[in-house]
């Protein structure tokens, strides 16, 4: 009863964030889309559709670009499979799940952005001019790892990274040998997230700022998907007996006391516990989850 109230409060809240840099990057993108020959859209393996800002969408038209899905290793690998078939089947442009920290599926993003320019280059080359350095532009929402793959790209930290979204504030171009470089944007949101559960999944992936939500609120929607996904994993982590029918505001404080988190006059430390059930979500500590799911 307390968790389906819960629910309603949810839909209470207003889950948006679209500060002035990401007013002022959205420009930017839309300037330096013609200066570049492929667009490399990078979302999150666990909210593939989601993860897709309609606005910068917009801005692609017949941009040639390939779809990105990163973090690949939190996702779980039967909905992969399942999203893989869906794509090909749907979708005309190229895209690959990757993983940039395990270095998964990296090899072959400069092969398939050639292969996008390919026949423009071939008629450059018969009209005896050399074909340019590539020039590939990097976009996304907040903190889906668009500065970590340019740098694993570039096999160097040639740009800043964070677990916090927001990390890059303004576009750089990254040299990448003699043939290619990468532009790194700021991560861009869009003004309005009309579904509440849509702007929740985006700040459990750590695309919207945890403030906007509250550590608090955000970890009892994750203590409800932890019922349905992964009860078994929760309760063993927590040492919880009978999670599945305590509400979340129990199940809190329960762990605040085993934990020893308590604030000065003895009150459990509600806020300490939400932020670590947060990143240890973020860690993959409770198993492979896909939030958008098929
Ligand atoms: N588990 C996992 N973490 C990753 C992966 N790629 C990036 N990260 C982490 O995700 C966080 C965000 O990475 P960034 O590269 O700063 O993300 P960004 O898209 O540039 O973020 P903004 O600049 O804020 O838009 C960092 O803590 C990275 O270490 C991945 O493949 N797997
Ligand atoms: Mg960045």
């Amino acid at each position: 009863m307390e968790d389906f109230q819960a629910l309603q409060d949810f839909e209470k809240l207003n889950i948006n964030w679209f500060p002035g840099h990401m007013r002022k990057a959205l420009r930017g993108v839309g300037d330096q889309i013609k200066r570049v020959d492929v667009v490399i859209e990078l979302r999150d393996a666990r909210l593939p559709i989601t993860s897709q800002n309609p606005d910068l969408q917009n801005l692609l038209n017949n941009k040639p670009s390939l779809i990105l899905f990163n973090k690949s290793g939190l996702a779980d690998s039967s909905q992969i499979k399942k999203w893989e078939s869906k794509f090909k089947n749907e979708s005309t442009k190229p895209f690959v799940f990757v993983d940039v920290k395990k270095r998964k599926g990296l090899s072959q993003i400069i092969p398939i952005s050639i292969r996008l320019v390919q026949s423009r280059w071939e008629n450059l080359k018969r009209r005896g001019i050399r074909p340019p350095v590539l020039r590939l532009m990097v976009i996304g929402i907040p903190n889906v790892g668009k500065s970590s793959l340019i740098n694993a790209l570039a096999r160097r930290g040639a740009t800043q990274t964070g677990p916090k979204p927001g990390v890059t504030r303004h576009p750089e171009w990254i040299v990448l040998g003699q043939n290619a470089e990468l532009l790194d944007t700021p991560g861009i949101l869009w003004p309005k997230i009309q579904n509440t559960i849509d702007g929740l999944n985006l700040t459990l992936i750590g695309s919207i700022r945890d403030e906007i939500v509250g550590a608090e609120s955000l970890s009892n929607y994750l203590i409800q998907i932890g019922k349905i996904r992964f009860p078994e994993k929760f309760s063993e982590r927590y040492s919880i007996k009978g999670y599945e029918s305590q509400s979340s505001q129990e199940i809190l404080h329960q762990i605040a006391k085993k934990r020893g988190f308590f604030r000065t006059g003895g009150h459990a430390d509600i806020q300490r516990v939400s932020e670590m059930l947060l990143c240890d979500f973020r860690e993959g500590l409770f198993g492979p989850i896909n939030l958008d799911q098929l």
